[in-house]
């Protein structure tokens, strides 16, 4: 008898067999010819090509895993940045060479393929390409990990600029057909909204509560591979996407209005259209709570109906699974297993609730209380009214609990509670997460400290066992490996290529930080990384970057936390000294200031930033007085992709968020790990950076975290610093003027006055200390040996930034699971 659970093989590892493969997609998979094929055609044939060579692999461990029932890890994420998928594929199957040279064969360069790519940005920024990384290391881990999210239509937005203002087009990502993606439409499970909630007896006699539900959607999975470095592993990502069911739009029909049942399928698949564009600051609106339980109710379904076993037992839930919660975005799914436990499969509460809280875990991401997610009762009664009443029975048994521990504090009882009285009812998606979780993680040693002592401080009293630290990490594959391919060719020959699966090894690195010749082939890589750059910008943004400057890289989301005006008031500065005549241009350190950032659309003064940003840098560049010795350069839409470019070429990383407010901080590793420098707060990761490549490699300036709280409550007035410091009124002073707008003093008055009567971000009070720690950075720079030995030190010792090692802290302090090795 055959073995028909292996109908398929690989195609061959060689030049040869791809070519034939890859000739055949071609043909019978795109529909043309070599001689007809555009790029696109090209680059999909490949694409799926290169998808057989996963696909025994993922079909094995899809199988085994069904054999052992392992316990998994479901990571639940409104995002998954993941970045282009081809180069990855290849590493994992280890064909890259393989496919630049059976497509150099037929006359086809890879590169030219590579382009045609298009991202996609299913993420915002860090938390979303946090959940990436993770579910790259937990395949290459063989961790057994099903990640669930949403397939938006559309994705993070392309950001342009108009007259260096943002404006923002759709990110039509599936316009050219994407083929990384399994759709499984006959999988679809339908997700109930809105209608009422009924009382009825049941057998027992008992009074029970029920939901009627008013609409339904479908929600269709989407599968994604996500392989292994080498190991034969390929984990799924499932992605969701809305569509309307049929009984939706046949009931319109049928009353026979059929302009209106279209327009209902459009309401139905509007919940996976478009991604949020805020970046740790939602806004409660419906659509965005739709998203949440759509995906969180489909994944519990999936996990419950289609994964496990059909005989399975509830009761060993906790055994088989662990549903990690990345941030409040799916904290929806606490109420929807219990509403399953208890109303579908008729549980006692007090059972399912302790299953429940065996089976979810809550990571937190922020130290913003604005970042806090709540939902107004008014609307989630609206749309989930059996969950609403749940979330009110677990609290009044929570309530209860608290009032028996602290009999006489009905403050704190109060102060705890999940549902907020003012300034309108609503329930804190937090603090539910917190108490029906069995862990609660911060994502950087001081963000787990503040989450302790600060923003959940009641919680951490009452439940000192439950919150714990897991430092974020990046996935070496994707962004050394990969994104620095020179690096790794360096660090191989030095130590071997054991670091890519364990970053620790780069410590071998160290000695060699004091041997000169490995510095200058060090420095020559860094070169080579800025010539391949300043090529990316010319192209794609038309965009001139002199190699021979250092490159000082500030690329993140645009927010004022994160300080963006306080590196504008640097150059600014520079700016000024110079056209003053103050310093002459000869003592000034050749500089480009790069920048890459997004500001969410209704987000207004980081919008006016991004404005400042280019009007900044349209006077720099075109100063003559200047003789091209600052430059400015902000590539519009940075992604995954330019990150890929910009970080690996970077001499400076500039991590100068106000202390307290990062939580973590993940491009901070990135730069680090790819020798550059920080300059950098103590805030977040970068503590961690500091402590790890030593005080002598980090340019540490600012506030510290408990300065920054008592200057708040001391009340902070930032116009006493302006009134005292010279170069920072002039800077000020100058964007006031109209310098940087034609003339205009209205154009970036905002920003001027924000900052001259707010501040919240203490930008004014960490100026000077930044302004002197850019001297540094400029004196250190000056030693081209001192400073590669800096570098190199900070690549050797930031082997602990791995995502490989956070999954490792998950799985000891939450998860418990436990790695299954392939099959051989
Ligand atoms: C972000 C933090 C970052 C952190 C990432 C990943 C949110 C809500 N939080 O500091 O701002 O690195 O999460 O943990 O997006």
């Amino acid at each position: 008898m055959t073995d028909n659970t292996t109908p398929i093989a690989t195609p061959e590892h060689t030049v040869d067999g791809f070519v034939r493969e890859f000739l055949r997609e071609l043909n019978f998979g795109q529909g043309t010819d070599l001689t007809r094929a555009s790029v696109n055609d090209k680059y999909l044939a490949m694409a799926r090509t290169v998808r057989h060579y996963l696909m025994v692999r993922w079909l094995a461990t899809l199988r085994r895993q069904y054999q052992l029932q392992a316990k998994s890890v479901a990571y639940l994420s409104a995002e998954f940045l993941l970045g282009r998928q081809l180069d990855n594929a290849l590493l994992a199957a280890d064909l890259d060479e393989v496919v630049e040279e059976g497509l150099a064969s037929l006359g086809i360069d890879l590169a030219e393929l590579r382009e045609a790519e298009v991202e996609p940005g299913l993420g915002n920024g860090g938390l979303g390409r946090l959940a990436a990384c993770f579910i790259d290391s937990l395949a290459t881990m063989n961790v057994p990990c099903i990640g669930y999210g949403i397939r938006y239509e559309y994705g993070i937005f392309r950001q342009t600029f108009v007259d260096g203002w943002q404006v923002e087009k759709p990110d039509n990502w599936l316009a050219l057909g994407s083929p990384w993606e399994f759709p499984h439409p006959e999988s679809a499970v339908t997700v109930d909204f809105g209608g009422h909630t009924e009382q009825y007896t049941d057998e027992s006699g008992t009074t029970r509560s029920r939901w009627v539900p008013g609409w339904s959607v479908l929600g269709v999975p989407y599968n994604y591979m996500v392989p292994g470095f080498e190991n034969g592993r390929v984990n799924t990502l499932r992605l969701w996407s809305a569509r309307a069911t049929r009984a939706f739009d046949l009931e319109i029909f049928n009353a026979g209005d059929y302009a209106q049942a279209v327009r209902a399928q459009t309401f139905a698949e509007n919940i996976s259209k478009v991604l949020y564009p805020e970046d740790s600051t939602p806004q409660g609106k419906e659509l965005r709570l739709q998203q949440q339980y759509f995906f969180v109710a489909c994944s519990l379904r999936d996990f419950l109906d289609q994964v496990l076993p059909h005989d399975f037992d509830l009761r060993n839930l906790p055994d088989r699974i662990v549903f990690q919660l990345n941030d409040t975005h799916p904290v929806i799914a606490i109420p929807e297993l219990m509403r399953i436990l208890v109303d579908e499969r008729g549980w006692e509460w007090s059972e399912a609730w302790a299953i429940t809280q065996k089976c979810f875990a809550y990571t937190c991401h922020t130290l913003l209380p604005e970042a806090l997610e709540v939902w107004s009762v008014e609307l989630l009664g609206k749309l989930l009214p059996r969950h609403l009443e749940i979330i009110y029975r677990i609290n009044e048994d929570f309530m209860a609990e608290l009032r028996e521990a602290y009999p006489d504090d009905e403050l704190r009882v109060r102060r705890m509670s999940i549902i907020a009285e003012y300034p309108e009812r609503a329930v804190r998606m937090a603090y539910l997460a917190t108490v029906a979780g069995s862990k609660v993680n911060g994502v950087a040693a001081l963000h787990s400290q503040l989450l302790k002592d600060k923003v959940l401080h009641d919680f951490s009293d009452h439940y000192p066992d439950k919150f714990t630290n897991v430092t974020n990490g990046v996935t070496p594959r994707r962004f050394v490996r990969l994104a620095n391919p020179g690096l790794s060719e360096l660090i191989t020959s030095a130590i071997g290529d054991g670091w890519v699966t364990d970053l620790d090894k780069l410590q071998e690195l160290e000695p060699l930080a004091d041997d000169a010749d490995f510095r200058a082939a060090f420095r020559q890589v860094k070169r080579a990384n800025k010539l391949r750059l300043v090529d990316v910008l010319a192209e794609r943004d038309g965009i001139t970057v002199d190699p021979d400057t250092m490159l000082d890289v500030m690329v993140k989301r645009l927010h004022e936390y994160k300080r963006q005006t306080l590196k504008l008031l640097h150059v600014v500065t520079l700016y000024d000294q110079v056209t003053s005549g103050a310093v002459k241009i000869e003592d000034v350190t050749p500089r480009t200031f790069a920048f890459g950032a997004k500001a969410a659309p209704g987000y207004r003064m980081a919008k006016q930033t991004i404005g400042l940003i280019n009007a900044v840098g349209r006077v720099v560049n075109n100063d003559p007085a200047l003789q091209g010795r600052l430059t400015v350069a902000f590539p519009a839409n940075y992604n995954v992709t330019l990150a890929e470019k910009l970080i690996p070429a970077a001499d400076l990383s500039e991590q100068i968020s106000l202390a307290g407010k990062e939580a973590s901080g993940t491009g901070n590793m990135k730069f680090a790990l790819n020798g550059a420098l920080t300059i950098g707060t103590d805030d977040g990761a970068n503590v961690e950076i500091r402590e790890l490549v030593g005080d002598d490699n980090f340019f540490l300036f600012g506030l510290l975290e408990p300065e920054v709280a008592e200057i708040v409550d001391r009340g902070y007035h930032p116009t006493s610093y302006y009134e005292e410091n010279r170069s920072l009124r002039h800077a000020l002073d100058l964007i006031a003027s109209g310098a940087f707008s034609g003339g205009d003093r209205a154009t970036f008055e905002p920003i001027v006055s924000n900052l001259l009567s707010e501040d919240r971000f203490l930008v004014l009070a960490d100026y000077q200390a930044y302004i002197d720690a850019q001297e540094r950075v400029d004196e250190a720079y000056a030693d081209t040996e001192a400073w590669t030995r800096s570098a190199v030190l900070n690549v050797a010792r930031s082997g602990f930034f791995s995502s490989d090692r956070s999954m490792r802290d998950y799985i000891d302090r939450i998860w418990h699971t436990h790695p299954v090795p392939p099959e051989r």
